[in-house]
C-alpha cells in the first residue's frame, strides 16, 4: 500500500507544490483548502501521477467544519500531515493594524493548525507511526517592520511544533518545523488584499524561493530514515539573510 500524506492549503503555492512532490514521490494524498474547484483540478492533475487523491473542502478556522471534514477520514492511516494552510494580512504598524486581519491570521495560522493537529495526531499515536510537518517561517524567528502579528503567529508555530515534539518523544511520530524565507506564491497578493503590483515588488531584485523548493525540503524530511527526525529547517533565498535583511540588485 502507498503511504498517505495530508496537506492543508493545497490549492496554491507551497501546499500545491507539496502535493505535486509527494504524488510524484509515490504518496496517495488528502488535499484540503476552501476552494473546491481548485482542489478538484489538482486532483485530476495528480491522478496523472498515479496518486489516489481525496479532496476535503473546509476552512481551518471553523472548528465544527474541520471536525466534520476529518471525521470522514475514519480508518485512513495518515503517514504525513503537512500543516501548511496559512496567510499574512497587511503590513501596517502594530498600533495601526486591522483587527479583522489580526483575527484571521491568528485563527488560521495558530488555531487552525492546532485544530488539525489535535484531530489527526491521535491516530498517529495509536499506530505509533507518522510525521507532522508544520510550515512555520523565518518570520517566527524575529519580528520585522509591520509584521508583528504575522511574525507572532509563526513564532507560535515554532513553539507549538516544539511542544508537540516533546509530547511525542515517547512515540515514533516525528515532528518538523520548516521555516521558509521569501517564497514567490500568492502569499503577498493575499497579504496586500489583491494588490498585485505591491505583491510583485516583494520579489523584485532577488531570486526568491519557489513552492517546489520548500516541497523538496518537506519530502526530504519525510524520506529520512525512521531514526532521523529533522526537527527544524530554515530555508532562505541566497540573497536573504534574515526576515529583514534582503540584498536586492
Ligand atoms: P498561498 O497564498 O499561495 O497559499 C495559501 C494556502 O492556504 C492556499 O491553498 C489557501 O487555500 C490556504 N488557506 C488559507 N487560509 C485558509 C483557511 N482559512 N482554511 C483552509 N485553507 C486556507 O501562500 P503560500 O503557499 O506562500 O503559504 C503557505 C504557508 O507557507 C503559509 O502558512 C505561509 O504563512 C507559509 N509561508 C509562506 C512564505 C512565503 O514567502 N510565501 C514564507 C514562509 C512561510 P484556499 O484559499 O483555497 O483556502
Ligand atoms: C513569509 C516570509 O518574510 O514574507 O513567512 O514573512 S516573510
Amino acid at each position: 500500500m502507498k503511504p498517505l500524506a495530508m496537506i492543508t492549503g493545497a490549492t496554491s503555492g507551497i501546499g500545491e507544490a507539496c502535493a505535486r512532490k509527494f504524488a510524484a514521490g509515490g504518496y496517495d494524498l488528502i488535499i484540503t483548502a476552501r476552494r473546491q474547484e481548485r482542489l478538484e483540478a489538482l486532483k485530476r492533475e495528480l491522478a496523472g501521477l498515479g496518486a489516489a487523491v481525496t479532496t476535503l473542502c473546509f476552512d481551518v478556522r471553523d472548528l465544527e467544519a474541520t471536525k466534520a471534514a476529518l471525521a470522514g477520514l475514519d480508518g485512513l492511516a495518515i503517514d504525513v500531515l503537512i500543516n501548511n494552510a496559512g496567510l499574512a494580512l497587511g503590513l501596517e504598524k502594530e498600533y495601526e493594524g486591522d483587527f479583522d486581519d489580526w483575527n484571521t491570521m491568528i485563527d488560521t495560522n495558530v488555531k487552525g493548525l492546532l485544530t488539525v493537529t489535535r484531530l489527526i495526531v491521535p491516530g498517529m499515536v495509536k499506530r505509533n507511526s507518522g510525521h507532522v510537518i508544520n510550515i512555520g517561517s523565518v518570520a517566527g524567528d524575529a519580528a520585522y517592520a509591520g509584521g508583528a502579528v504575522y511574525c507572532a503567529t509563526k513564532a507560535a508555530v515554532k513553539t507549538i511544533t516544539d511542544g508537540l515534539r516533546i509530547d511525542l518523544a515517547d512515540t515514533a511520530v516525528r515532528v518538523t518545523n520548516i521555516k521558509p524565507g521569501l517564497v514567490e506564491t500568492n502569499f503577498s497578493i493575499v497579504r496586500f488584499h489583491g494588490d498585485e503590483q505591491r505583491a510583485e515588488n516583494v520579489y523584485k531584485g532577488i531570486d526568491p524561493l519557489t513552492g517546489a523548493d520548500i516541497a523538496d525540503v518537506a519530502f526530504y524530511a519525510a524520506s529520512a530514515p525512521k531514526h532521523v527526525q529533522i526537527a527544524e529547517v530554515l530555508v532562505l533565498a541566497t540573497h536573504q539573510a534574515s526576515g529583514s535583511v534582503i540584498h536586492r540588485d
